[in-house]
């Protein structure tokens, strides 16, 4: 095949494939929707606007010194979008990947995304409704499932879960159980369990190991999650001298109940929270990681599966690396700070030379449900150009290219390979 025909096969491929998106902020409607209070379905453009990646971009073009945290915090959602609209998509150019992606999200959606003021999309998004347009986005970013997080040490969250009947019950979704505080605060998180009927003590005396074990089991089968997720701080290590408890937990209760109930662990490896408690969610920030730590944990625990994302640059080498060794470590995603183009080139090209197409290249975290069409049509527009790319350097070697190889190629990057892991 010509460069040119690869890149045209490449490109429908890419773009008429259904991506299953493996790792989202996104829920159904019955978790309330935005603009309600506590929803956590977030749409529309107010949300679109306050996005937390461009909070923290505002504060460097109005910095806090003009405009204090709290009185930003202060402020109505209307009003803190109408400030972020003016100072950086109308007083600046847009220029950065948060607010172009606003653009994209707008002009996929048919509205001209070069408006003076957020009135007109404030009037075309009050037509919509939230269910609705959920099946809309998805038809525009061809998406078929999204994924969501579903943190149960939240009480607003976790509340939903036990009063709502079928909840969790949306084919479009599935759900994800999210128990960081197991492992970044183990006596906070044994304290908790202790109030919700789980005998469970810091010290692991008593019953704690199978109390621990029976709150997973019982969350896994109310939520149908998929997997079991955690955000760790990049001084995550495994084993760690220094956190004995939590090397305990991971090997006497997570490990085993994770085996049994053949679910994944998806470790997002990285993030160092709030280096500015100012700017909220805003303000964390990244630092280097541990890929030895992994690395013990997919030789320790064979039985046991790893869906791993770093947030540093500098790991994703030693990652993928290290997953050439183990069959057990599924490495995703350009998560957060890499989820720029120049680096989700540089990252996918690494992986397919090292991975070939055993990999899951990206997921959106969408946080506002419409995020799903730019994400998705930013990293495809990447993901198609490296693997034209390939496909040409393969034809150099003598290999005949089709378009059916193609086709595979893209289903198992953008959808089977995550659905695999999970046996769905
Ligand atoms: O990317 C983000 O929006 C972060 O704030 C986090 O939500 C991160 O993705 C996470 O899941 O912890
Ligand atoms: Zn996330």
């Amino acid at each position: 095949m010509s460069r040119k025909n690869i890149e045209q096969q490449v490109t429908k491929a890419v773009w008429s494939q259904p991506v299953s998106d493996l790792h989202t902020h996104s829920y159904p409607p019955k978790f309330g929707a935005s603009p309600a209070p506590g929803a956590l379905l977030l749409w529309g453009i107010d949300e679109l606007v306050t996005y937390h990646y461009l909070i923290a971009e505002v504060f460097r073009v109005v910095p806090a010194t003009k405009l204090p945290y709290d009185k930003f915090w202060a402020m109505r959602k209307q009003e803190q979008a109408d400030h972020i609209w003016k100072h950086l998509f109308v007083g600046r150019t847009p220029i950065g990947e948060a607010c172009r992606g606003v653009l994209t999200t707008l002009e996929r959606l048919g509205l001209d995304p070069n408006e003076k003021s957020l009135k007109p999309y404030r009037k075309w998004f009050a037509r919509q409704d939230p269910d609705k347009y959920i099946d809309k986005v998805m038809t525009v970013a061809n998406v078929d499932l999204i994924t969501m997080t579903n943190p149960v040490f939240d009480d607003h969250e976790r509340g939903l879960w036990e009063k709502v009947p079928g909840i969790g019950q949306d084919p479009r979704f599935a759900a994800v159980l999210r128990i960081d505080p197991l492992l970044r605060n183990w006596s906070g998180a044994c304290g908790k369990l202790w109030t919700w009927g789980y005998q469970a003590r810091p010290d692991f005396s008593g019953r704690t190991v199978d109390e621990v074990r029976r709150f997973l089991a019982y969350w896994l089968d109310k939520m149908k999650a998929v997997y079991v997720a955690m955000s760790l701080p990049p001084e995550f290590r495994y084993p760690d001298p220094n956190n004995p408890a939590g090397d305990r937990f991971i090997r006497e209760i997570l490990m085993p109940v994770l085996a049994e109930g053949r679910r994944p662990w998806a470790m997002m490896i990285g993030a160092r929270l709030r280096v500015n408690p100012g700017l909220q969610d805003g303000g964390d920030s990244v630092g280097s990681a541990d890929v030895m730590s992994v690395v013990n944990l997919c030789r320790d625990f064979p039985q046991n599966k790893f869906m791993v994302t770093m947030l540093a640059r500098e790991n994703q080498h030693e990652l993928a690396a290290s997953a050439r060794k183990f069959g057990n470590l599924l490495p995703f995603g350009c998560w957060w700070f890499l989820n720029n183009p120049s680096l989700v080139q540089e990252v996918t090209r690494m992986r397919l030379e090292l991975l070939g197409t055993t990999f899951v290249p990206q997921h959106s975290d969408a946080r506002i449900l419409d995020q799903l069409i730019y994400k998705w049509e930013h990293s495809r527009r990447v993901i198609a150009k490296v693997l034209a790319d390939k496909y040409v350097d393969l034809e150099q070697s003598g290999f005949k290219v089709t378009a059916k190889h193609i086709r595979a190629d893209v289903a198992l990057l953008l959808r089977d390979n995550y659905r695999e892991f999970i046996g769905r």
